[in-house]
């Protein structure tokens, strides 16, 4: 009988497993049933950029964390796809730091090219996923267009709903007080809004940085970025400032603990984000810090307390695209039992010794070699394309050190691909000069 697999989400993770099945059906493998449950009305996940916040149309919670001018934040050559790269779909080579329309474009070029859209039914979430005593999953779903809600029968469940949607935020004394504007980054649109404005942000990590460069460069008055354990130690411009940890706010002025206060319009909670499943009752979600090695995972990807569950993307990402690519051939061969799952004990093993490589890591260079070499693991156990991860590694080193050199500056630098061997022109204009974000001006047609 026919295996049914349901994909939860229609993100570039989930877009990688669509592919993978897809991939493995052109050489002529008979592959299982396919459906994939996508809430937004189209694919790419983060990708899709919506103007909407806090609950989409249909009021379920809003996904999309991207914001207006959001560029790559690390260059394309340490995320191209090893199938498809960035000079087959734009026909040219492209300077190295795309914004998020023209990797949206990439991703899209892929999947069409795979033709997967009819495995995914939109605007339709699952709400419940239940494990049956007989072996297999009942999973609830609601078509939001056609408002009905479905139950159904599948024999495996792959979680692809991203980690980066359901924002922590934390509370400090005085919030409740505030006249003016306290948002999380994953509420944050349009950097306009807080030109001329003097702006708190709290957090050292991917937003902290990203938001308040953003703000920087659409003309915010000042920024200050308050880190709880240590700042990012860039060489900012003169009017953005590290300070410790917020203590209180009091009207419009934020105390930090060293006795230091500044009056701000608003303030950014860069804080991170929570691995939230609302949809998963206890026995089959996953609770993970956001890190390299998630918790409970195989090879960080199948549920070590219940096999039959898979989950893609749950990790900390220095590599993103190509990394998703590794696990999702490799599922896909689990479920076509290519691969044998090995026992319970040596799975629960290799989660501690993932976790424990983790930890003894030294900085982040180690961690992102460490990703390079999880991604060959997988790779080489499937028949998706090796590539030189060391030329990837390479375009991360080089981009650490670009941005120690100059924090506004690093976007303006070119790299080689790893897989074609191309150089990546420099973009016409430089970053912190380049106001229009869209495809049309970046690619220059
Ligand atoms: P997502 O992209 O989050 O996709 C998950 C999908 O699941 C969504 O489409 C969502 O609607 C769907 N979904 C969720 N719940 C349900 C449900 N119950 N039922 C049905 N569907 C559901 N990476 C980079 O490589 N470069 C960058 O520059 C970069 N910038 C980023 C900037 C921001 C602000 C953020 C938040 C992330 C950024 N990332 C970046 C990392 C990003 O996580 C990955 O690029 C990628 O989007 C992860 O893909 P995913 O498929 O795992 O998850
Ligand atoms: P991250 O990378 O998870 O970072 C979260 C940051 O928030 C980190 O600097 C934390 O500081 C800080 N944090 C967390 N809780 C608090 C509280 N209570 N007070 C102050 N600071 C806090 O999330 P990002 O949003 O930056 O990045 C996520 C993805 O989005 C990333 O992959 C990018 O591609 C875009 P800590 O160091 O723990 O003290």
């Amino acid at each position: 009988m026919t295996k049914r697999i349901a994909i939860i989400g229609a993100g570039p993770s989930s877009l990688a497993q669509l592919r993978a099945f897809a991939a493995a059906k052109r050489k002529g493998a008979d592959i299982p049933e396919v459906v994939c449950f996508e809430k937004q009305s189209d694919w790419g996940g983060l990708w899709n950029y919506t103007w909407r916040t806090v609950v989409d149309e249909y009021g379920n919670q809003c996904h999309g964390s991207m914001y207006r001018y959001l560029w790559s934040n690390g260059p394309k050559e340490g995320l191209e796809f090893a199938d498809y790269t960035f000079d087959e779909h734009f026909g040219k080579p492209i300077a190295s730091y795309p914004p998020r329309a023209v990797l949206f474009d990439y991703i899209k070029g892929r999947a069409e090219k795979a033709a997967v859209r009819d495995m995914i039914r939109f605007s339709t979430i699952v709400r419940d996923v239940r494990a049956l005593d007989g072996g297999g999953f009942a999973v609830t779903s609601r078509d939001e267009v056609a408002d009905i809600e479905s139950c159904e029968f599948f024999d495996k469940i792959i979680v692809a709903t991203g980690h980066f949607s359901v924002p922590n935020v934390p509370e400090y004394t005085g919030f409740d007080q505030f006249n003016d504007r306290i948002l999380h980054a994953h509420d944050f649109r349009d950097a306009r809004e807080f030109s001329d404005k003097d702006l708190l942000i709290l957090g050292t990590s991917y937003s902290a940085e990203d938001i308040g460069s953003q703000c920087w460069k659409y003309g915010a008055k000042s920024i200050t970025a308050s880190h709880r354990t240590a700042p990012m130690g860039y060489n900012w411009p003169d009017n953005w400032h590290e300070v410790p940890k917020l203590d209180c706010v009091e009207g419009r002025t934020a105390h930090f603990i060293n006795g230091t206060s500044k009056d701000v319009d608003a303030i950014i909670l860069c804080t991170g984000y929570k691995h939230h499943f609302p949809f998963l009752p206890d026995d089959l979600r996953l609770k993970t810090a956001n890190r390299l090695a998630t918790a409970d995972l195989y090879k960080d990807v199948v549920w070590t307390k219940n096999p039959n569950i898979f989950y893609l993307g749950m990790q900390d990402q220095w590599y993103t695209f190509n990394m998703f690519d590794a696990p999702a051939w490799w599922v896909r061969d689990c479920i076509m039992e290519r691969i044998d799952l090995p026992s319970a004990e040596v799975m629960i093993r290799d989660v501690i010794d993932r976790i424990a490589t983790e930890d003894a890591l030294a900085d982040d260079y180690g961690a992102i070699e460490y990703q390079g070499a999880y991604t060959m693991e997988l790779v080489a156990e499937t028949d998706y394309p090796s590539f030189d991860v060391s030329a990837s590694n390479k375009a991360f080193f080089e981009w650490k050190r670009h941005k120690k050199k100059g924090i506004m500056d690093f976007r303006n630098y070119s790299y080689t691909s790893p897989i074609t061997g191309t150089e990546a022109p420099p973009h016409h204009t430089p970053w912190k000069d380049a106001m229009d974000d869209s495809l049309e001006s970046y690619l220059e047609i």
